[in-house]
Order: structure tokens, then C-alpha cells, then sequence
């Protein structure tokens, strides 16, 4: 049985990392924060308990701040694999804790590395760094022939988010190549999925436009609406972070879609998913998104009404505004396939968020019949 380590475990990538590699056949450590309120709930339907017999998921209290508890979480553990997914990964909020991101993004997987070192694992453990097509930062000039980031693309990073996670790349690059160890860095594009974070802009945009819809918020606000990203689905995504790791030799690998679409469209493709139609109207900061039609007459909602505006504190200070990375090393060498298009993704989120948001309808409705 193969052993695999998860730090950001709690997370996105974590949470359907963990479920892929139990369907395989691995012992699955975890690291999970300690915090006030609960916080594994995209994980709470794989925890196992631990006085079972057959336990092969289990989580370790444990922060990328703390060596210490990263060697000694390393040392129990004794993994084959380890997946360095931890990270403060909210681009905006890197600008007000730069110093934060700096420490756990980009010191965090030095810990990761050197822990192995330092228990003499280098020859035992393989290391999966999440980086990113934050490292790029969407300068046109440094796109290939293709107009695409592929392995070899310049990187130029325009947040202290993307700055810490340059450092992680280029630590992990350096180790293997200066200790012969086995560590690869996945630069993955964006990657979205019904358990996305709700502040980050897809999952933002599919609960407000679910929340529109059963009439529970009037407007949705956003910041720059004419960003482009290559959006595809978390579930594929965690199935190359494992591939990389099953490679004979250790290399970095581009992760993403090839394909990029606006902010403001994919407002779009979530309103459709309701039977509404949107249309812009202005420029900039004055851009606002009004009902155009709504063929759904489950939502009684009114044409004309303005349900979309630009808030400028979601700006942030320099912005990555085209993302498109090129995924051939990654189809060619790994064999890796998405099964999901952006349609699809779409679709996903709109379907859980509906059933999201009217079920937390229905319990208020509930809540307010019992104050009577
Ligand atoms: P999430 O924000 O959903 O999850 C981040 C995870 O890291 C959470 O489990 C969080 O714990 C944990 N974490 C945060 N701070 C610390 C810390 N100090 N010590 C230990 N753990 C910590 O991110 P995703 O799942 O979307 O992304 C996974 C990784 O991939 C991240 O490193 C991200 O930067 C990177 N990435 C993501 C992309 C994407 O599009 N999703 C694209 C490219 C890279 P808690 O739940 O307690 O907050
Ligand atoms: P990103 O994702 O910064 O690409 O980082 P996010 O969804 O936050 O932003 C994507 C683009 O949308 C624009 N935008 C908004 N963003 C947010 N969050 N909220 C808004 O209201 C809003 N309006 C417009 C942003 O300006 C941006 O251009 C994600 C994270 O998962 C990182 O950890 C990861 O490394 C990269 O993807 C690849």
C-alpha cells in the first residue's frame, strides 16, 4: 500500500486529491489546520473513524509554518508521495498579508523539501509542488509561437501570492537538481469545481447568480471584469498532479485548457444556466449587467433590472489580465485527458449552488415560521 501525504488537505485540490488517491488504493495522511470552527467539511464524507479497524485516511494537526511539525508529521507518516497543495492561494488577499504568503507559500515548501532531507528521505519520497500560472503574470510578450505559457515561458509574477509561489517553484527545481531528489512542480491554470472557495470569482459568480435566481440577492458585484482565465475542472486537475508523481523521471508539467474566456462571460454562461440572459451596458467601472430576457418562469425575475455592477475594491494593485496555458507536454508525456469542458464546469457549479442556496432558503423560511 502506497503512503501519501496531503498538506492543504482541507482545501479544493486536497479534497479531491484524497478521493482519488483512496479509490487507488493509498494510506492517505492529511495535514489540517487547527482552527476555531470546523473546517473540513469538503472532507467530512471520506474522514474515517479511527477506532475502525481498516483506518486508510487519516489527518495530523500541522501548519507550514512550524518545521518542527513538518518533520515530525513527515517522520510518522514515512510517505511515498507527498503533495505540497497548502497555501494562503487567495491572489487579492496576498496584497494585504504579503508577508503571510511569503512565509507559508514560499518558506513553507522549503520546510516541505528540507523535512525529507533532513530524515534522509530523498531516496524514498516523491514531492508534488502546486505551483502556478500566477508565475507567468500575463505578459503577452512571453508567450510561445502558440500565444500560450508552456514550460519554457518567462516568468513575471504581479502579486506577493505569485512572488511566494516562485520562490516554492524554483526551490523545488533546485533541490532536485542539486540532491538528485524526486520533486516536480505542476504549474496548474485555474482550476474551479462546485467546492471552489466562495470568494474566488466562479464560485462567487455561480452562488450570486443562484441567489438572484431564487430571489434572495438583488446584485452581484465584481472587480475587473475583462480578466481572462483558462478555467478548467479541479477533478481533472488532481488527476495530473498524480500522474506527475508516477513518471520515471521528475519534471515540471503546464496543467491547463488552452483555451481562455472572459470574466464577464462566464457571468454569462452562469446566468443561462437559469434561463436568464444578460447584457453589458458601459465601460470600466461603470460596466452594469441587466436582465435582457429570462426564459425560466420558475424565476420571477424583472427585464431591464440591473443585477450585475463593477465594485472597484476588487480591483487589485496589478492585475494578471490574460491567462492561457498550452497543455501539450502534459497530453503527450503523462497521457493526461480532461473529461470536463468549461460547459460542463458551469453546469456543475450552477446545479449544486441552486440546490445550495434553496436549501438554505427553505431553513430560513423555517427559522422565520418558528419565531411566530
Ligand atoms: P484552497 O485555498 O482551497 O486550499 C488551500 C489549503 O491550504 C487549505 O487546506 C488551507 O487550510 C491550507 N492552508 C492554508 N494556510 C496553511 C498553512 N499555513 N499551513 C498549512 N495549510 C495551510 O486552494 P486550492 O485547493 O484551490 O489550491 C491548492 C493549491 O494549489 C494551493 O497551493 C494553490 O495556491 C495552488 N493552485 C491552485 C490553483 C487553482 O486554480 N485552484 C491553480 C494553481 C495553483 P484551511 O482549510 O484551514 O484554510
Ligand atoms: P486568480 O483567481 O486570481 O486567477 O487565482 P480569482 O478567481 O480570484 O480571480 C480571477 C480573475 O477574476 C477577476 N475578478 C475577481 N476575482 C475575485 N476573486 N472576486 C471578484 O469579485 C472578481 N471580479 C473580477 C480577478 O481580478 C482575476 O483577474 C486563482 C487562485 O486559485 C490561485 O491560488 C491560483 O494560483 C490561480 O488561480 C491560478
Amino acid at each position: 500500500m502506497k503512503i501519501a501525504l496531503i498538506t492543504g488537505i482541507t482545501g479544493q485540490d486536497g479534497s479531491y486529491l484524497a478521493e482519488l488517491l483512496l479509490e487507488k488504493g493509498y494510506m492517505v495522511h492529511g495535514v489540517k489546520r487547527r482552527a476555531s470552527s470546523f473546517n473540513t467539511q469538503r472532507i467530512d464524507h471520506i474522514y474515517q473513524d479511527q477506532h475502525e479497524v481498516h483506518v486508510n485516511f487519516k489527518l495530523h494537526y500541522g501548519d507550514l509554518t512550524d518545521s518542527t511539525n513538518i518533520i515530525r508529521i513527515i517522520q510518522e507518516v514515512q510517505p511515498d508521495e507527498i503533495y505540497n497543495l497548502g497555501a494562503m492561494s487567495h491572489v487579492k488577499v496576498s496584497f494585504d498579508s504579503p508577508e503571510y504568503v511569503a512565509n507559508v507559500d514560499g518558506i513553507g515548501t522549503l520546510r516541505i523539501l528540507e523535512a525529507v532531507r533532513i530524515l534522509g528521505m530523498e531516496k524514498k519520497t516523491r514531492i508534488y509542488q502546486a505551483s502556478t500560472s500566477e508565475l507567468y503574470g500575463g505578459l503577452a510578450e512571453n508567450k510561445n509561437e502558440k500565444g500560450l505559457y508552456d514550460e519554457n515561458s518567462p516568468f513575471y509574477p504581479r502579486s506577493p501570492y505569485g512572488v511566494a509561489k516562485i520562490y516554492g517553484f524554483w526551490i523545488t527545481k533546485n533541490y532536485r537538481e542539486a540532491y538528485n531528489m524526486y520533486a516536480c512542480n505542476g504549474i496548474l491554470f485555474n482550476h474551479e469545481s462546485p467546492r471552489r472557495g466562495e470568494t474566488f470569482v466562479t464560485r462567487k459568480i455561480t452562488m450570486a447568480t443562484a441567489a438572484i435566481a431564487l430571489g434572495q440577492q438583488d446584485c452581484l458585484y465584481l472587480g475587473n471584469l475583462d480578466a481572462q482565465r483558462d478555467w478548467g475542472h479541479a477533478k481533472d486537475y488532481v488527476e495530473a498532479m498524480w500522474r506527475i508523481l508516477q513518471q520515471d523521471v521528475p519534471e515540471d508539467y503546464v496543467i491547463a485548457m488552452g483555451e481562455t474566456t472572459y470574466v464577464r462571460d462566464f457571468v454569462k454562461m452562469a446566468f443561462l444556466e437559469v434561463g436568464i440572459e444578460i447584457e453589458f451596458r458601459g465601460e470600466g467601472v461603470n460596466e452594469k449587467g441587466y436582465v435582457a430576457s429570462c426564459s425560466n418562469p420558475a424565476y420571477q425575475i424583472e427585464l431591464g433590472k440591473q443585477i450585475i455592477a463593477v465594485d472597484p475594491q476588487y480591483f487589485r494593485p496589478t492585475e494578471v489580465d490574460l491567462l492561457i496555458g498550452d497543455p501539450t507536454k502534459s497530453r503527450t508525456k503523462l497521457g493526461w485527458e480532461p473529461k470536463y469542458d468549461l460547459g460542463g464546469l458551469v453546469k456543475e457549479m450552477m446545479a449544486s449552488d441552486l440546490a445550495y442556496v434553496q436549501r438554505e432558503k427553505m431553513l430560513s423560511e423555517a427559522r422565520s415560521i418558528t419565531k411566530y
